[in-house]
Protein backbone atom coordinates (compact mmCIF):
# COMPACT_ATOMS: atom_id res chain seq x y z
CA UNK A 1 0.00 0.00 0.00
CA UNK A 2 1.21 3.36 -1.00
CA UNK A 3 1.84 6.02 1.36
CA UNK A 4 1.34 9.03 -0.75
CA UNK A 5 -0.04 8.82 -4.18
CA UNK A 6 0.53 12.37 -5.67
CA UNK A 7 -1.24 13.21 -9.17
CA UNK A 8 0.39 16.72 -11.07
CA UNK A 9 3.08 17.45 -13.64
CA UNK A 10 6.23 16.58 -13.54
CA UNK A 11 9.01 18.66 -15.94
CA UNK A 12 12.81 18.64 -16.76
CA UNK A 13 14.49 21.32 -15.23
CA UNK A 14 17.61 22.74 -16.53
CA UNK A 15 19.34 24.80 -14.58
CA UNK A 16 22.67 26.73 -14.91
CA UNK A 17 24.97 26.27 -12.12
CA UNK A 18 24.46 28.66 -9.04
CA UNK A 19 25.51 32.18 -9.76
CA UNK A 20 25.10 31.76 -13.26
CA UNK A 21 22.70 33.82 -15.55
CA UNK A 22 20.50 31.58 -17.71
CA UNK A 23 21.18 34.54 -20.26
CA UNK A 24 24.77 34.03 -20.74
CA UNK A 25 24.76 30.22 -18.89
CA UNK A 26 26.96 27.91 -21.18
CA UNK A 27 26.07 24.42 -19.81
CA UNK A 28 22.84 23.49 -17.79
CA UNK A 29 22.28 21.28 -15.03
CA UNK A 30 19.25 18.30 -15.94
CA UNK A 31 17.22 18.16 -12.93
CA UNK A 32 13.25 16.48 -12.75
CA UNK A 33 10.66 18.42 -10.66
CA UNK A 34 7.05 19.39 -10.03
CA UNK A 35 5.75 20.15 -6.64
CA UNK A 36 3.98 16.76 -6.31
CA UNK A 37 6.72 14.14 -7.09
CA UNK A 38 9.13 16.85 -4.86
CA UNK A 39 7.26 16.29 -2.37
CA UNK A 40 6.50 12.45 -3.08
CA UNK A 41 10.45 11.99 -3.00
CA UNK A 42 10.55 13.10 0.25
CA UNK A 43 8.19 10.73 1.42
CA UNK A 44 10.18 7.74 -0.42
CA UNK A 45 13.62 9.41 0.97
CA UNK A 46 12.29 8.74 4.58
CA UNK A 47 11.75 5.49 3.85
CA UNK A 48 7.91 5.99 2.89
CA UNK A 49 6.07 4.06 -0.20
CA UNK A 50 5.18 7.06 -2.94
CA UNK A 51 3.74 7.56 -6.43
CA UNK A 52 3.03 9.76 -8.99
CA UNK A 53 0.52 9.77 -11.15
CA UNK A 54 1.20 12.13 -14.48
CA UNK A 55 0.84 12.80 -18.17
CA UNK A 56 3.87 12.92 -20.33
CA UNK A 57 4.29 13.56 -23.93
CA UNK A 58 6.50 10.81 -26.41
CA UNK A 59 9.57 12.66 -26.43
CA UNK A 60 13.11 12.19 -24.87
CA UNK A 61 12.02 14.51 -21.75
CA UNK A 62 9.40 12.09 -20.96
CA UNK A 63 12.03 9.13 -20.44
CA UNK A 64 14.70 11.28 -18.45
CA UNK A 65 11.89 12.36 -15.86
CA UNK A 66 10.72 9.31 -15.74
CA UNK A 67 13.57 7.45 -14.93
CA UNK A 68 15.03 10.38 -12.50
CA UNK A 69 11.80 9.86 -10.45
CA UNK A 70 12.25 6.43 -10.27
CA UNK A 71 15.30 7.08 -9.17
CA UNK A 72 14.47 9.50 -6.55
CA UNK A 73 12.14 6.23 -5.45
CA UNK A 74 8.81 7.42 -6.73
CA UNK A 75 6.85 4.71 -8.65
CA UNK A 76 5.24 6.77 -11.81
CA UNK A 77 1.95 6.12 -13.36
CA UNK A 78 2.14 7.78 -16.85
CA UNK A 79 -0.32 8.05 -19.57
CA UNK A 80 1.47 9.03 -22.46
CA UNK A 81 0.43 11.88 -24.74
CA UNK A 82 1.94 11.48 -28.71
CA UNK A 83 0.39 14.73 -29.70
CA UNK A 84 1.69 16.77 -26.74
CA UNK A 85 4.96 17.70 -25.01
CA UNK A 86 6.24 16.67 -21.95
CA UNK A 87 6.70 20.18 -19.51
CA UNK A 88 10.08 22.00 -19.38
CA UNK A 89 11.44 24.39 -16.99
CA UNK A 90 14.27 26.58 -16.23
CA UNK A 91 15.28 27.86 -13.31
CA UNK A 92 18.20 30.64 -11.96
CA UNK A 93 19.34 31.35 -9.34
CA UNK A 94 22.03 33.92 -9.12
CA UNK A 95 22.03 34.59 -5.44
CA UNK A 96 19.99 33.07 -2.81
CA UNK A 97 17.75 35.10 -2.21
CA UNK A 98 17.11 35.76 -6.48
CA UNK A 99 15.80 32.92 -8.39
CA UNK A 100 13.68 33.45 -11.56
CA UNK A 101 11.59 30.13 -13.30
CA UNK A 102 10.58 30.20 -17.06
CA UNK A 103 7.54 27.96 -17.83
CA UNK A 104 7.76 25.88 -20.86
CA UNK A 105 4.88 23.82 -20.65
CA UNK A 106 1.19 25.57 -21.95
CA UNK A 107 -0.14 22.79 -23.26
CA UNK A 108 1.65 20.09 -22.10
CA UNK A 109 0.56 16.36 -21.76
CA UNK A 110 0.00 17.08 -18.36
CA UNK A 111 -2.45 20.35 -18.94
CA UNK A 112 -4.93 17.74 -19.84
CA UNK A 113 -4.95 15.64 -16.75
CA UNK A 114 -8.23 14.59 -16.88
CA UNK A 115 -11.07 12.33 -14.85
CA UNK A 116 -9.18 8.86 -15.92
CA UNK A 117 -5.96 10.37 -14.07
CA UNK A 118 -8.26 10.68 -11.26
CA UNK A 119 -9.77 7.24 -11.74
CA UNK A 120 -5.53 5.68 -11.58
CA UNK A 121 -5.33 7.56 -9.02
CA UNK A 122 -7.84 5.96 -6.92
CA UNK A 123 -7.67 2.46 -8.35
CA UNK A 124 -3.84 2.79 -6.25
CA UNK A 125 -3.83 1.41 -3.11
CA UNK A 126 -3.02 4.45 -0.66
CA UNK A 127 -3.41 6.20 2.60
CA UNK A 128 -2.99 9.78 1.25
CA UNK A 129 -3.46 11.68 -1.92
CA UNK A 130 -1.73 14.46 -2.62
CA UNK A 131 -3.01 17.20 -4.72
CA UNK A 132 -2.07 20.60 -5.54
CA UNK A 133 -3.11 24.58 -6.53
CA UNK A 134 -0.55 24.13 -9.48
CA UNK A 135 -2.72 21.62 -11.25
CA UNK A 136 -5.92 23.48 -10.97
CA UNK A 137 -3.86 26.44 -12.87
CA UNK A 138 -2.58 24.05 -15.88
CA UNK A 139 -6.41 23.90 -17.11
CA UNK A 140 -10.19 23.67 -16.48
CA UNK A 141 -9.88 19.81 -17.06
CA UNK A 142 -7.16 19.12 -13.95
CA UNK A 143 -8.90 21.37 -11.81
CA UNK A 144 -12.14 19.16 -12.51
CA UNK A 145 -10.00 16.12 -11.65
CA UNK A 146 -9.09 17.66 -8.76
CA UNK A 147 -12.49 18.08 -7.58
CA UNK A 148 -13.24 14.96 -8.54
CA UNK A 149 -10.54 13.46 -6.38
CA UNK A 150 -11.87 15.53 -3.40
CA UNK A 151 -15.03 14.34 -3.85
CA UNK A 152 -14.14 10.75 -3.92
CA UNK A 153 -11.66 10.48 -0.97
CA UNK A 154 -14.25 12.28 0.82
CA UNK A 155 -16.38 9.02 0.18
CA UNK A 156 -13.79 6.84 0.54
CA UNK A 157 -12.55 8.12 3.66
CA UNK A 158 -9.14 8.56 2.09
CA UNK A 159 -6.61 11.34 3.83
CA UNK A 160 -6.64 13.93 1.23
CA UNK A 161 -3.51 16.30 1.60
CA UNK A 162 -3.81 19.88 -0.14
CA UNK A 163 -0.46 22.19 -0.86
CA UNK A 164 -1.62 25.07 -1.52
CA UNK A 165 1.23 26.02 -4.05
CA UNK A 166 -0.14 29.04 -6.21
CA UNK A 167 2.08 30.39 -8.66
CA UNK A 168 0.25 33.38 -10.09
CA UNK A 169 3.22 33.21 -12.73
CA UNK A 170 1.06 30.32 -14.32
CA UNK A 171 -1.99 32.84 -14.44
CA UNK A 172 -4.98 31.38 -13.90
CA UNK A 173 -5.14 32.05 -10.19
CA UNK A 174 -8.61 32.96 -9.62
CA UNK A 175 -9.11 29.04 -10.75
CA UNK A 176 -6.35 27.55 -8.50
CA UNK A 177 -8.48 30.07 -5.69
CA UNK A 178 -11.44 28.60 -6.45
CA UNK A 179 -10.56 25.29 -6.82
CA UNK A 180 -9.09 25.18 -3.43
CA UNK A 181 -11.58 26.46 -1.35
CA UNK A 182 -14.08 23.68 -3.17
CA UNK A 183 -11.69 21.37 -1.76
CA UNK A 184 -11.43 22.83 1.77
CA UNK A 185 -14.01 20.76 3.34
CA UNK A 186 -12.68 17.12 2.07
CA UNK A 187 -9.09 18.28 2.84
CA UNK A 188 -7.49 16.43 6.13
CA UNK A 189 -4.43 18.37 6.09
CA UNK A 190 -3.76 21.79 4.38
CA UNK A 191 -0.19 22.82 3.78
CA UNK A 192 -0.06 26.97 2.85
CA UNK A 193 2.34 29.67 2.63
CA UNK A 194 1.64 32.74 4.80
CA UNK A 195 1.76 34.55 1.28
CA UNK A 196 -0.99 31.83 -0.66
CA UNK A 197 -3.40 32.01 3.12
CA UNK A 198 -4.28 35.65 2.11
CA UNK A 199 -5.67 34.32 -1.17
CA UNK A 200 -7.54 32.06 0.62
CA UNK A 201 -8.43 33.45 3.55
CA UNK A 202 -7.47 37.63 3.55
CA UNK A 203 -5.52 37.14 6.20
CA UNK A 204 -1.32 36.07 6.69
CA UNK A 205 -1.70 35.83 10.47
CA UNK A 206 -1.16 32.18 11.69
CA UNK A 207 -3.79 31.85 14.04
CA UNK A 208 -6.55 33.34 11.88
CA UNK A 209 -5.71 30.90 8.75
CA UNK A 210 -5.73 28.32 11.48
CA UNK A 211 -9.57 28.91 12.61
CA UNK A 212 -10.22 30.03 8.87
CA UNK A 213 -9.32 26.73 7.56
CA UNK A 214 -10.71 24.83 10.10
CA UNK A 215 -14.07 26.48 9.95
CA UNK A 216 -13.59 26.16 6.40
CA UNK A 217 -13.62 22.40 6.98
CA UNK A 218 -9.88 21.26 6.76
CA UNK A 219 -9.32 18.60 9.55
CA UNK A 220 -5.59 19.95 10.04
CA UNK A 221 -3.20 22.87 8.87
CA UNK A 222 0.42 23.51 8.20
CA UNK A 223 1.90 27.07 7.83
CA UNK A 224 5.05 27.65 5.61
CA UNK A 225 6.86 30.84 6.45
CA UNK A 226 9.58 30.60 4.08
CA UNK A 227 12.97 31.49 5.84
CA UNK A 228 10.73 31.88 9.31
CA UNK A 229 10.13 28.27 9.48
CA UNK A 230 6.45 26.95 9.91
CA UNK A 231 3.25 27.32 12.57
CA UNK A 232 1.64 23.58 13.12
CA UNK A 233 -1.35 23.70 15.04
CA UNK A 234 -2.13 22.73 18.78
CA UNK A 235 -5.75 22.71 18.76
CA UNK A 236 -6.30 26.77 17.19
CA UNK A 237 -3.05 27.47 18.66
CA UNK A 238 -0.14 28.54 16.26
CA UNK A 239 2.92 26.76 17.42
CA UNK A 240 6.49 28.04 15.73
CA UNK A 241 8.89 25.78 14.14
CA UNK A 242 11.66 27.61 13.15
CA UNK A 243 13.53 27.02 9.98
CA UNK A 244 16.69 24.56 10.37
CA UNK A 245 18.61 25.92 7.59
CA UNK A 246 22.25 27.03 7.76
CA UNK A 247 23.34 27.36 4.04
CA UNK A 248 20.72 28.72 1.60
CA UNK A 249 21.69 28.14 -1.96
CA UNK A 250 18.25 27.37 -3.75
CA UNK A 251 15.09 27.61 -1.71
CA UNK A 252 12.72 25.97 -4.85
CA UNK A 253 11.56 22.53 -3.44
CA UNK A 254 12.33 23.25 0.26
CA UNK A 255 8.45 23.85 0.98
CA UNK A 256 7.79 20.73 -1.09
CA UNK A 257 10.39 18.45 1.24
CA UNK A 258 8.85 19.78 4.43
CA UNK A 259 5.15 18.75 2.61
CA UNK A 260 6.25 15.24 1.90
CA UNK A 261 8.26 14.51 5.66
CA UNK A 262 4.91 16.26 7.42
CA UNK A 263 2.86 13.89 5.87
CA UNK A 264 4.81 10.71 5.93
CA UNK A 265 5.43 11.84 9.54
CA UNK A 266 1.78 12.21 10.51
CA UNK A 267 1.00 8.65 8.92
CA UNK A 268 3.73 7.15 11.16
CA UNK A 269 1.74 8.64 14.01
CA UNK A 270 3.87 11.21 14.92
CA UNK A 271 2.56 14.19 16.48
CA UNK A 272 1.95 17.45 14.54
CA UNK A 273 5.12 19.06 15.86
CA UNK A 274 7.38 16.04 15.45
CA UNK A 275 5.75 15.95 11.96
CA UNK A 276 7.25 20.16 11.27
CA UNK A 277 10.08 19.17 12.52
CA UNK A 278 11.05 16.23 9.98
CA UNK A 279 10.08 18.24 7.78
CA UNK A 280 11.97 21.11 8.70
CA UNK A 281 15.14 19.26 9.04
CA UNK A 282 14.02 17.68 5.23
CA UNK A 283 13.88 21.25 4.13
CA UNK A 284 17.05 22.20 5.71
CA UNK A 285 19.31 20.07 3.51
CA UNK A 286 17.16 20.72 0.37
CA UNK A 287 18.06 24.35 0.07
CA UNK A 288 21.46 24.12 0.94
CA UNK A 289 21.88 22.73 -2.73
CA UNK A 290 20.58 23.49 -6.13
CA UNK A 291 17.89 21.34 -7.81
CA UNK A 292 14.80 21.22 -6.16
CA UNK A 293 15.63 17.16 -4.74
CA UNK A 294 19.15 16.75 -5.09
CA UNK A 295 19.04 17.52 -0.73
CA UNK A 296 16.83 14.82 -0.21
CA UNK A 297 18.74 12.72 2.58
CA UNK A 298 19.73 9.45 1.11
CA UNK A 299 19.08 6.05 3.02
CA UNK A 300 22.48 6.42 5.21
CA UNK A 301 21.59 9.94 6.00
CA UNK A 302 17.81 9.03 6.95
CA UNK A 303 18.48 8.40 10.51
CA UNK A 304 19.50 12.61 10.74
CA UNK A 305 16.30 13.27 9.99
CA UNK A 306 14.71 11.16 11.97
CA UNK A 307 17.11 11.47 15.32
CA UNK A 308 15.38 12.19 18.62
CA UNK A 309 11.79 11.82 17.50
CA UNK A 310 9.56 9.79 18.95
O1 LIG B 1 7.83 23.90 -5.51
C1 LIG B 1 8.71 23.69 -6.58
C2 LIG B 1 7.93 23.70 -7.83
O2 LIG B 1 7.42 24.99 -8.01
C3 LIG B 1 8.74 23.35 -9.02
O3 LIG B 1 9.23 22.03 -8.93
C4 LIG B 1 8.01 23.50 -10.31
O4 LIG B 1 6.00 22.32 -9.94
C5 LIG B 1 6.56 23.34 -10.23
C6 LIG B 1 5.77 24.51 -10.57
O5 LIG B 1 4.76 24.30 -11.21
O6 LIG B 1 6.13 25.61 -10.22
Amino acid sequence: RFDVVGIGEIMLLLQPDPGSDLSNATGLNVHVAGAELNACAAVASLGGLAAIVTRLGQDPFAAQVAAAAERLGVNVYAETDATRPTGVFFKQVTASDSRSVFYYRAGSAASQLDLAAAKDALALDSHAILLSGITAALGDRPANMMLEIGRRCHAEDRMLVLDANLRPQLGHLERSINTLRALLPASDILILGVDEAVHLFETDEPGEIISAARAAGCGEVVIKDGARGAYWADGLQPVHQPSLASAVVDTVGAGDSFTGGYVWSRLQGHRPGAASLIGSRLAARVVAVAGDTAGLPTRAERDAILAGVG
